[in-house]
């Protein structure tokens, strides 16, 4: 899939709704003021931008109560549709789509996106502190960005107040249990626990991190999913997988990550593969932390992105 002449689909998310924070929204324009766009074009790939990015700001519903706990849903659910059609405009069209968010609520859009076009063969490689995999019945915050992985991968139960709402009744199950595989959880709710357990769902922790080497883990966690390395790879980075010390400005960072190396490692790797056909680089907030966190970060979610595109492959 990484190829000479390939072109990248940029997707810029400025979006909150799926967490209480603002300043997640931010993230997009500062990477962008950061170099981003100039940067994966000096890597010597052709950019396309999507457009009208500003939207996502003003489709803020005036009103927006709970549906069953979950915050902002007509927010979400509107921002992640459109999100969904802009990620698989891209695909579709053989560009590798980067998507910039903006909180991780997004990535049922992305999901959404890139599996329309690649279906059934799509494997996710989600990194996170977190494992995003509360369904509207187990979400004790009601944040949708704790959520997105509940709803790509269908199990959430049918609800009757969402559905009487209409909402996310576009999302159908769309990612098999079996080709996703989590890297860096370390912050994990007990009714995910339980989810993780009931449907085998593959996690390495920060404790498989230690235990077995950055290396050792990215290796198993691909031959998990993707064993002949010949299938599509969707890599949804959290920067809040890495430690607060190298990634501070985020909204729910957790200790003991992964360090600035091992977060790298895992893009080289996955870069490695070829098979890279999109990419989500969520939850940097420029607003929490002093200048030098915000700089940080920023620069760290550029490095993270360049590399899942194969800077450093030599
Ligand atoms: N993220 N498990 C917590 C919740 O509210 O459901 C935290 C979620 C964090 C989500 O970092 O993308
Ligand atoms: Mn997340
Ligand atoms: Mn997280
Ligand atoms: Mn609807």
């Amino acid at each position: 899939f990484l190829e000479n002449g390939a072109t990248v689909g940029v997707t810029c998310v400025p979006f909150s709704g799926g967490q209480p924070k603002g300043g997640v929204d931010d993230g997009p324009v500062e990477m962008v003021r950061f170099g981003i766009l100039d940067q994966i074009q000096g890597m010597g790939y052709d950019v396309e931008l999507s457009d009208n990015m500003d939207k996502y700001r003003s489709m803020r519903p005036a009103s927006d109560p709970p549906v069953d706990n979950l915050k902002n849903p007509r927010y979400v659910d509107l921002a992640t549709r459109r999100v969904a059609e802009q990620v698989q405009a891209h695909c579709s069209k053989g560009r590798i789509a980067v998507t910039l968010g903006g909180d991780h609520s997004i990535a049922m859009g992305t999901l959404v996106g890139s599996s329309a076009v690649y279906g059934d063969d799509l494997c996710v490689v989600w990194i996170d502190a977190h494992a995003d995999i509360n369904t509207p019945s187990t979400t004790e915050s009601g944040n949708l960005h704790g959520c997105p992985l509940s709803f790509v991968l269908g199990l959430c139960e049918p609800s009757e107040a969402l559905s009487t709402a209409g909402l996310f009744d576009w999302i159908k199950p769309c990612v098999r249990k079996d080709r996703l595989v989590y890297i860096g959880l370390r912050d994990v709710d007990s009714g995910e626990k339980e989810i993780l357990r009931k449907h085998g769902i593959k996690a390495f922790s920060m404790h498989d991190v230690d235990k077995h080497g950055i290396g050792k883990v990215v290796e198993m966690a691909l031959d998990h999913v993707n064993k002949d390395r010949l299938l599509p790879i969707h890599m949804s980075f959290d920067v809040d997988a890495l430690d607060p010390t190298v990634a501070p400005a985020t909204g729910t960072p957790v200790r003991g990550g992964l360090t600035f190396r091992e977060g790298h490692y895992i893009c080289e790797a996955v870069a490695e593969t070829g098979c890279l056909v999109a990419l989500d680089l969520v939850e940097v907030n420029p607003t929490l932390g002093d200048p030098e966190s915000l700089r940080q970060t920023v620069a760290v979610g550029c490095s993270l992105v360049r590399c899942s595109l194969g800077e450093s492959l030599l």
